[in-house]
């Protein structure tokens, strides 16, 4: 790794590289120079971005629009030495470089509802700065990312291919899947009619994508730029629920730990409300309910599809990794069903004015 981050404009020369985080889909690396200056080395999965000159072009939109707005510290891209956003090796793999921020701390697992709260707010804000970014400017990277109705449609392509002969085995996640079909448009169509606002959003609000301060707990910065791109607000607001009050990891084999915590849920509505939600209608409102439930269920479609595929999409470290993670996924679907009426209460009551 070391060659590969001295081909980017670093300060000293880069003495250390060592693995860090837990994504699923890039490969991460912190590097640390001679001069105790420090970076993020990322080799980017081209599989899953294959047009990488609109994915730095965006991010780089973006964090433009942030520091503007007065963000700080932003996620900033370190240039190649002849001043490209990222470099190619020999091999074909490429790389790019960020710098590294300093005294934050990325969380697995939400420790406290003060924690998740921040975290919440931190996304919230993220939303609202974006508010009068120009969308159009904006690359799809990943076209109908959260089209739940599409994913539905390449889960049951890769439902009949069967390739590995997987299906037999997963029937039951099979029905809890297809028992669901009809809500999948359930956040795309009113997108389409226009009852619910386009907004630009970051998509993957995964706990582990925020950077929290080290020492006070509050939010530093948010990172992950890759799939930053219109969408809905039930999108970000969903897709935390969906990591970060689940009361276990997303890949916990134990499913009897896997349920939706009410308190944590109700931190994070008050933490993004705080931030995003003035200006929200009530059907925009109840749409995070929508969200929680849709982005938790999507992505364990997701995961089920990458298992009946050959694990070809997310990384895993154990043979039935997928599964696994499909099958936390949708136990808390179970779970929101039946916590449904509360989570609609607990967003009536931190409601702020309309439009
Ligand atoms: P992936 O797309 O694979 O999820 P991320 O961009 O989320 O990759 O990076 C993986 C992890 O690396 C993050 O969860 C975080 O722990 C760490 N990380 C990424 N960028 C930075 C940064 N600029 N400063 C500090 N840590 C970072
Ligand atoms: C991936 O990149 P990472 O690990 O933050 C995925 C998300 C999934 C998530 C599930 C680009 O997020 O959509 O929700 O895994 N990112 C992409 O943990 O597909
Ligand atoms: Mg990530």
């Amino acid at each position: 790794m070391l060659e590969q981050s001295k081909r980017f404009a670093l300060e000293g020369n880069p003495v250390t590289a060592v693995p860090c985080g837990n994504g699923h889909i890039n490969h991460t690396f912190r590097v640390t120079t001679d001069t105790g200056r420090r970076y993020i080395l990322q080799g980017v999965n081209e599989h899953v971005f294959p047009d990488v000159d609109s994915l730095m072009r965006n991010i780089i939109l973006v964090t433009e629009h942030l520091r503007l707005h007065g963000a700080e510290p932003v996620l900033t891209v370190v240039p190649t030495l002849d001043g490209r956003p990222y470099d190619r090796d020999e091999k074909g793999q490429v790389w790019r470089v960020y710098e590294f921020i300093e005294n934050g701390v990325c969380l697995e697992a939400a420790e406290t509802e003060k924690d998740f709260y921040q975290s919440a707010v931190a996304f919230g804000r993220f939303q609202r700065l974006l508010r009068d970014f120009p969308a159009a400017e904006l690359v799809e990277t990943i076209p109908h990312f959260h089209d739940t109705p599409k994913r539905y449609a390449d889960f049951r392509k890769a439902l009949e291919e069967d390739r590995l002969g997987r299906a037999a085995g997963v029937k039951e996640e099979i029905a809890f899947a297809l028992a669901r079909e009809g809500e999948a448009a359930s956040i795309t169509e009113p997108l389409k009619k226009g009852t619910l606002p386009l907004r630009v959003t970051h998509n993957d609000t995964k706990l582990n994508n925020v950077l929290l301060d080290k020492i006070t707990g509050e939010p530093l910065c948010v990172l992950d730029l890759d799939t930053v791109m219109p969408g809905a607000a039930a999108y970000d607001f969903g897709d935390s629920i969906r990591f970060g009050a689940n009361t276990a990891v997303e890949d916990e084999t134990d499913l009897s730990l896997v349920s939706l915590s009410l308190p944590l849920y109700d931190a994070y509505v008050r933490g993004f409300l705080s931030e995003c939600g003035e200006g929200m209608s009530m059907e925009e409102l109840m749409s995070l309910r929508t969200g929680s439930k849709l982005m938790t269920l999507e992505c364990g479609i997701r995961f089920l599809t990458d298992y009946l595929q050959g694990d070809t999409y997310f990384s895993i470290s154990r043979p039935e990794h997928n599964l696994d993670r499909c099958r936390t996924q949708f136990r808390l679907v179970a779970d929101m069903e039946r916590k449904w009426d509360e989570m609609g209460e607990i967003l009536l009551q931190n409601k702020k004015t309309d439009a």
